[in-house]
């Protein structure tokens, strides 16, 4: 017999290899490929997990750290390490084989590896070091210029290894032999620095040798001492957690006898400022190359040059925990070309890149030492061509450059991120043409997971734009904007997109590791923030933006089925809940409401800060409840069963009429109450059918903010209105998502009327073109109209539906998404006389399929009969569609109609 399933894709907390870890009983996760790609049914009946501690001893099949036997088993994701208990700084390199239903044993997988950070805090034997009074001398309205610090450390013996575990309160970029450490931008990334301070682990093997090596590092302010958030009303809005940047770091170097040695930061490094005069998230970068310092990181470099290098400022080390980043860092992920360059007054040019995206340009540029190179850059232009920042409040995002004269220079910032697609250059001598620049575009690194595809291409837009809008605002945390002097991780609208987020991108270790920063920023009363890191917005959450301290991990448990963020986050969980029902013992969320957004950014559509509060509530109590059953928890889940039935009841009691009129009658109101279930069965359809009214009434468009977007198609599709669902995406007058796009969005907006033919561009005080919560369509895109979803019962994808809504205003829709399992595909099209249905469900999962029909047409599969079909059978009849459950592999299904 020949196997017919084959490891693949070995993953260890979710990321390839990962080096510099600090979990101490890691989850290891493949998948299953089917060997045959024809072959329908493969699945994993068992598996056999080897750890050893070196490459050698795994290829001899030996698990010295852990050899787990041949569990029965269909589990590939998340089996925890039970091996010999794990120290700092050990390395694991880990294979698997499985077996079949048939009892045939694959062959190993390849091998892959993790290694262990430095787990002890007394690990960390280095001291802190900047250059903090040089650096606040030159301060200027909270710019500094960023400091260079560098030591020389000599390797007694040939070197086997080295690891440079590194950190900053800052930023930093690391250099070693003159060489940049990694590929790492803006690390090491924002938390709450208050309670924990990420750090990278980077293999520097390859880059230290035996005698004199040079070490150092360059500092920037970034979230910690830079300018972040809001500078409205000449607030101070930079100096957040310190005043000028540190580094600590530690080169472990182990030598082919086996013997260890550390390099540690301390007082006797060498530190100066040099060519970097500031570089700013809000500001941007001024950097004068004439003040370059040559080879600085090489070992050969004489420190009483030009320069003067002094002694560093040193500090011990603190009570702060030190964590190894758990997530993809941040990374210039691809490189875009300009689209057009138009020179708008004499001597300003106007470079479109021809998309809005996140991260900065590199110059190219000639010309003679101390001549200045200026950069701005805009979102939109104005209609004389010129570049329109008022939007950016007091962002300034200017890039400048002065030259040293010395034949082609190239220069790219450091640590800065702008949010643009167009930049306005001036101080060029010449004339610039399009090589001139190059966009870098930069986010956390997380691997695209989904696409999606229709035959409309402005909805093909809309898609790019949720994407492009993702991609610009996940930077370390999910942001609200990449642009303003905001930027900050607001929950309301990483609550509601996050759904979507899963199907793009494969956000699990992002979300996971924000997560600890919601629950880092949580009150002592229990309340979440408004914004979590925690930064200038103070006070505790809103409805809608606190519950995403709910709703992120019960979404990072279904779409990955992680249950271990729930066990970790569980009493954080649970005190919020006990926090807004304390407050509001009639269950109506009244009190303690924060900001009190409401469905922010609606279009004159008012939804009752009470009804959407208390529709909140209830869906808190509604997670909870599957959350304590997932945890077994039974006891609770029963008490946030029956909190969750009092408050809907509650809810009806207040504001329900008896035929389904929701106070406020907002298109909201109905989507809560719809989609959080709080509605008697009779009344349901009344409410969706107050709903359509009120869509009808504004000339069938939507009206809903931030906080309604989400649930509006899903829920029309549920209650029977798929149309209006259709009806509202393709629109393209005013609002919707095709009004934006007809005037050449290219990211999603956070408004709907960020610019109207009307009245042009909103108002300048808050009015991003880069935002994502209203592209929170997106997960109806895949969940409905292509029709992939996670069976909530059985979360990661390990049972799938496939539920298609065709409409006839398009031929074909077709997304595939690298679940946990592997690839998911639903592909339909539709012609005169046919429709067909493509699927492809991943070796080690099954599916129900919902193919749609009308009453007497006959299904097909594969040219037969569908009932007749390997791998399919018959569950039921439904009135649109019939459905089959299916095992792995590719299917397709015909619905011939009848003429
Ligand atoms: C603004 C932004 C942000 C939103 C808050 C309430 O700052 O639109 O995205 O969450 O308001």
């Amino acid at each position: 017999m020949t196997i017919e399933i084959i490891p693949a894709r070995l993953r260890c907390e979710y990321l390839d290899n990962p080096l510099g870890i600090d979990c101490r009983e890691p989850r290891l996760s493949w998948i299953g490929l089917a060997a045959h790609p024809e072959q329908r049914g493969a699945r994993q009946t068992a598996y056999h997990i080897l750890v050893a501690s070196d490459e050698a001893t795994l290829a001899r099949d030996q698990g010295d750290l852990w050899d787990s036997g041949k569990v029965h088993s269909r589990q590939s994701q998340h089996i925890p390490y039970a091996g010999r208990p794990l120290s700092s700084g050990q390395a694991c390199w880990w294979k698997v084989r499985i077996w079949d239903a048939q009892g045939n044993v694959s062959a190993f997988s390849e091998a892959a590896h993790w290694e262990i950070g430095l787990l002890e805090p007394s690990d960390w034997q280095g001291q802190w070091i900047g250059m903090a009074n040089q650096v606040a001398k030159h301060e200027a309205h909270g710019l500094q210029p960023s400091p260079y610090l560098r030591t020389t450390i000599t390797c007694e013996k040939s070197v086997s290894r080295a690891r440079l575990y590194i950190t900053a309160r800052g930023l930093y970029e690391a250099h070693l032999n003159g060489q940049r450490v990694g590929n790492a931008c803006l690390a090491p990334g924002w938390t709450e620095y208050t309670k924990r301070v990420q750090y990278q682990t980077y293999d520097v093997t390859g880059q230290v040798h035996q005698g004199e090596n040079a070490l150092g590092a360059i500092l920037g302010t970034g979230w910690y001492c830079g300018h972040v958030g809001f500078g409205l009303n000449g607030k101070q809005n930079y100096h957040h957690y310190g005043t000028t940047p540190r580094l600590l770091l530690q080169l472990v170097v182990t030598y082919t006898d086996g013997s260890r040695q550390a390099f540690v930061t301390d007082e006797t490094w060498k530190g100066t400022t040099g060519p970097i005069l500031y570089s700013d998230f809000l500001a941007g970068e001024a950097y004068d190359a004439r003040l370059e310092l040559g080879h600085w990181d090489q070992a050969d470099y004489n420190e009483g040059g030009e320069q003067a290098w002094q002694p560093v400022s040193a500090w011990e080390q603190d009570a702060i925990p030190l964590v190894a980043q758990p997530d993809q860092p941040i990374r210039a992920t691809q490189t875009l070309h300009p689209q057009g360059i138009e020179e708008v007054s004499p001597g300003v040019y106007v470079y479109d890149m021809g998309q809005n995206m996140v991260g900065w340009v590199q110059l190219r540029v000639r010309g003679e030492a101390g001549q200045r190179v200026q950069l701005r850059f805009a979102e939109m232009r104005s209609p004389d061509g010129t570049i329109y920042t008022e939007n950016l409040r007091s962002a300034r995002q200017t890039d400048s450059y002065i030259l040293k004269g010395s034949g082609d220079e190239i220069f790219e910032p450091r640590f800065t991120f702008h949010g643009f697609r167009y930049i306005e250059v001036t101080g060029y001598t010449g004339i610039p043409d399009l090589s001139a620049l190059r966009g870098c575009v930069v986010h956390s690194d997380t691997p695209l997971s989904g696409t999606f595809e229709c035959s409309d291409p402005m909805v093909n837009q809309l898609q790019k734009n949720i994407t492009w809008g993702q991609r610009g605002n996940f930077l370390s945390i999910p942001t609200d904007c990449p642009q303003r002097d905001e930027r900050l991780g607001w929950m309301g609208d990483a609550q509601i997109f996050i759904r979507t987020a899963c199907y793009n991108m494969d956000v699990s270790a992002f979300f996971s590791k924000w997560m600890q920063d919601v629950v880092d920023a949580q009150a002592e009363n229990g309340a979440f923030g408004e914004v979590s890191p925690r930064l200038l917005v103070q006070n505790d959450a809103s409805p809608a933006w606190g519950n995403a301290g709910i709703i992120v991990p019960w979404t990072l448990y279904q779409m990955y089925g992680d249950r271990r963020v729930l066990e970790r986050h569980y009493t954080a969980m649970a005190r919020w809940v006990h926090y807004v029902r304390e407050a509001n013992p009639d269950l109506l969320w009244v009190h303690k409401t924060g900001n009190n957004y409401g469905d922010w950014l609606s279009i004159d559509a008012e939804t009752p800060k009470d009804v959407l509060a208390t529709a909140y509530f209830a869906y808190d109590a509604l997670l909870m409840e599957q959350v304590a059953e997932a945890l077994e928890r039974h006891t609770d889940a029963e008490q946030y069963r029956t909190l969750y039935q009092e408050i809907s009841e509650a809810f009806c009691r207040a504001y329900v009429t008896d035929d389904g009129r929701i106070k406020g009658e907002t298109q909201t109101c109905y989507l809560l109450a719809l989609r959080m279930g709080l509605l008697p069965q009779a009344l349901r359809p009344l409410a969706a059918s107050h709903l359509v009214e009120d869509i009808e009434k504004k000339g069938w468009h939507l009206s809903t903010g931030f906080v309604g977007v989400g649930y509006l198609c899903p829920v029309l599709t549920e209650a029977g209105y798929n149309d209006v669902a259709y009806r509202l995406l393709l629109n393209d007058t005013f609002p919707s998502w095709g009004y934006s796009i007809k005037h050449g969005a290219t990211t999603i907006w956070e408004r709907w009327d960020g610019w109207t033919e009307e009245r042009g561009f909103q108002d300048v005080g808050m009015n991003s073109f880069n935002h994502y919560s209203l592209g929170s369509v997106g997960q109806w895109l895949y969940e409905y109209v292509a029709g992939i979803s996670v069976d909530p019962q059985e979360p990661g994808f390990q049972h799938i539906l496939i539920r298609p809504n065709p409409n006839p205003r398009l031929t074909y829709a077709q997304a595939e998404f690298d679940s946990p399992l592997g690839k998911i595909v639903s592909h339909w099209q539709q012609h005169e006389d046919i429709f067909i249905l493509q699927v492809t469900i991943p070796a080690n999962s099954s599916a129900l399929v919902y193919v749609p029909r009308e009453k007497g047409q006959a299904i097909f599969e594969g040219g037969s009969a569908a009932t007749a079909a390997e791998g399919v059978s018959f569950v039921r009849d439904e009135e649109h569609s019939t459905v089959f459950d299916v095992v792995s592999g590719s299917y397709t299904f015909e619905v011939k109609k009848q003429k």
